[in-house]
C-alpha cells in the first residue's frame, strides 16, 4: 500500500507514526505549548528527527467539549507554520482541519494530507478534497465535539462505524478521490464510551481487511484515563499499549504525541517479526 500526494509516495508496508502539532492556545494535552511558529518548528523538527514520517497540523482542539473556532482564526494559527515547514522540515505535512478553505489554503502552503475528522462532511470539503488530490483521513464521530461525550449511544458499534466509514470512502470515490488515497480512522473518543474505543481496538483487523490504510488515534486518549485512572500526562503506557494493539492487527499509520516512544515500540515488534518464520 502507498499514498500519493504530488511528487510523494509513501510506503505502508512497515507501519508509519504520525506526530501531533496542536497549534490552539487550548490543546487538550500540550495546549499552549507551541502556539507561536518558532516553538512549532522546532517541535515538528524533533518529531521528525524522533522518527515520525508525518506531521500532523491542527488550529481547531476537537477534544471533547472543545468549542468551534473561527475560519480567520484557524487560518491565522495553521497556515504560517504549514508554509515554514513546507520549506524548512522534510516530511510529510497533514493538516487536521474540517474546513474546505482551511484544507485548500494548507495544501496551497505545501500541506500533502487532509486528515478531517468530520469526514469530508462539512460544506465544500469534498469538492477541494477532489481538486486537490492529496491523500484524506476520513474519520468517524458520533455527534459534534461540544457534546460528543454526553451520551454516545450505539446497537453494533463496529459494524455501525464500519458502516459509516464505508459509505464516506464510496461517497468520495465517486466524486473523484481515488481510493489509494483514502484512508479511515474509527475515531477514539469522538462520542464513545469506554466500551466503545475498546471494542473498536480490538476489531481493527476487521477494518483492515476493508482494503484501506488504517489511522488508529489513541495517544493520551481518555480511553486510557478512565481504564487507569490516570491523568492526561500519566497516560503513555496505556497509549502505547493501545499502539501496539493496533499495529499488531495492521493499522498502517499511528497518530501520537510520543514520536520516540512509539517509535521504540515499533522497532521491537518489527524484530520480533522478524524472527516469525
Ligand atoms: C484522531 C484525532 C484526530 N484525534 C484523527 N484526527 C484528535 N484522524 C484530533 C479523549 O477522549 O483520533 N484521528 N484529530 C484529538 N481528539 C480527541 C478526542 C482528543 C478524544 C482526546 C479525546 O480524551
Amino acid at each position: 500500500m502507498q499514498l500519493h500526494s504530488g511528487k510523494r509516495k509513501l510506503d505502508l508496508s512497515s507501519p508509519k507514526v504520525m506526530g501531533i502539532l496542536n497549534v490552539t492556545p487550548d490543546s487538550f494535552s500540550d495546549g499552549g505549548h507551541f502556539c507561536n511558529i518558532d516553538s512549532a518548528l522546532k517541535q515538528a523538527s524533533t518529531m521528525v528527527e524522533q522518527g515520525a514520517t508525518i506531521i500532523d497540523i491542527g488550529g481547531e482542539s476537537t477534544r471533547p467539549g472543545a468549542a468551534d473556532v473561527a475560519l480567520q482564526e484557524e487560518l491565522d494559527r495553521v497556515v504560517p507554520v504549514i508554509e515554514k515547514m513546507s520549506q524548512n522540515i522534510d516530511c510529510w505535512i497533514s493538516i487536521d482541519s474540517s474546513k474546505a478553505t482551511v484544507m485548500r489554503e494548507a495544501v496551497n502552503a505545501g500541506a500533502h494530507l487532509i486528515n478531517d475528522v468530520r469526514a469530508l462532511q462539512e460544506e465544500g470539503a469534498l469538492k477541494v478534497a477532489v481538486d486537490a488530490q492529496v491523500p484524506i483521513c476520513l474519520m468517524h464521530m458520533q455527534g459534534a465535539p461540544r457534546s460528543m461525550q454526553t451520551a454516545p449511544n450505539y446497537e453494533n458499534v463496529v459494524t455501525e462505524v464500519e458502516a459509516f466509514l464505508l459509505q464516506r470512502a464510496q461517497v468520495c470515490q465517486t466524486a473523484g478521490v481515488k481510493k489509494e488515497n483514502i484512508i479511515l480512522d474509527l475515531g477514539f473518543g469522538f462520542g464513545k464510551q469506554l466500551q466503545h474505543n475498546f471494542e473498536l481496538l480490538a476489531a481493527t483487523k476487521q477494518f483492515v481487511t476493508l482494503g484501506y490504510p488504517i489511522l488508529t488515534g489513541v495517544s493520551r486518549k481518555s480511553m486510557f484515563g478512565h481504564l487507569l485512572n490516570r491523568d492526561i500526562n500519566e497516560r503513555l503506557a496505556g497509549s502505547l499499549a493501545g499502539a501496539l494493539i493496533a499495529i499488531q492487527q495492521g493499522s498502517q499509520i499511528i497518530r501520537v504525541h510520543d514520536v520516540a516512544e512509539t517509535v521504540d515500540i515499533i522497532k521491537v515488534l518489527q524484530e520480533v517479526n522478524s524472527h516469525i518464520l
